[in-house]
């Protein structure tokens, strides 16, 4: 029963949008986070559950329990303070990875959120938009990409669970993520904010391709066709297409 649950469990792990299955550096820190608070906290789980039965267990009418205070000042105050501070440290050290605020950008793109799709433009060396697509993300493979993210009508949130953490897409604010793909497997990004009756819809795909060819993609405009279909032309100032069904 519990092996076919883990079964179950570790299962459900894989995927294009798992982020337990991490296809970039950010995505693999996350998931060794998770993986050490969810040891961690089963761990714990299991120390409270042998102290409760030793406390039920016990008679009522047997002798009283020396150490009660100690007990209640070790397990309720050092111990939570020392894994809240490890956390912290731990938390604080590996931050830095996440965000790579220190590492230079290979590319940037600029990400539009809308009810209910995503536009993304691909800016060459000079700042100015060379290609874009909607609801597909074509990524070079070991390139440190830096997404600028902006929303044309309500909250979103630009999430690839595979390449790293979520950042807010709010109206009138362009906030920023650098991810890395090092990885050439299926991938699938998610809108991870309820933006509307549609939020559900709101997802793309990621299409990681190897750096020359990348660029060559891009010399061309975008024109060339990638593994997937929902290109659009390079014009940066032509309006948002109508919404997906
Ligand atoms: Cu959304």
């Amino acid at each position: 029963m519990f092996s076919a649950a883990s079964v179950l469990c570790v299962g459900g792990c894989g995927g294009v949008q798992s982020a337990l299955d991490p296809a970039g550096p950010a995505a693999a820190v996350i998931a060794d986070t998770w993986w050490l608070m969810a040891i961690g906290a089963t761990l714990i789980w299991a120390l409270v559950m042998v102290l409760l039965w030793y406390t039920l267990a016990r008679r009522q009418d047997g002798p009283e329990f020396a150490h009660g205070t100690s007990l209640i000042v070790a397990g309720g105050l050092v111990f939570p303070s020392l894994v809240l501070i490890a956390l912290l440290v731990y938390g604080t050290a590996t931050g830095r990875s996440v965000m790579a605020t220190e590492q230079p950008v290979d590319l940037v793109v600029e990400v539009e959120g809308r009810q209910w799709f995503w536009t993304f433009r691909y800016l060459d060396s000079d700042g100015r938009p060379a290609a874009a697509t909607r609801d597909v993300l074509a990524l070079p493979l070991d390139a440190l990409v830096e997404f600028r993210v902006s929303s044309a009508d309500v909250i979103h949130s630009f999430w690839i669970p595979r390449l790293g953490g979520k950042i807010d897409v709010i109206p009138g604010r362009v906030n920023t993520l650098r991810l890395r793909a090092d990885v050439a497997e299926p991938m699938r990004g998610q809108c991870a904010e309820f933006c509307g009756l549609q939020h559900a819809h709101m997802s793309f795909e990621v299409v990681t391709l190897p750096a020359a060819e990348f660029d060559r993609w891009l010399a061309a405009g975008g024109d060339t066709p990638l593994p997937s279909s929902a290109l659009t032309p390079a014009d940066p100032a032509a309006p948002a297409t109508e919404p997906q069904p």
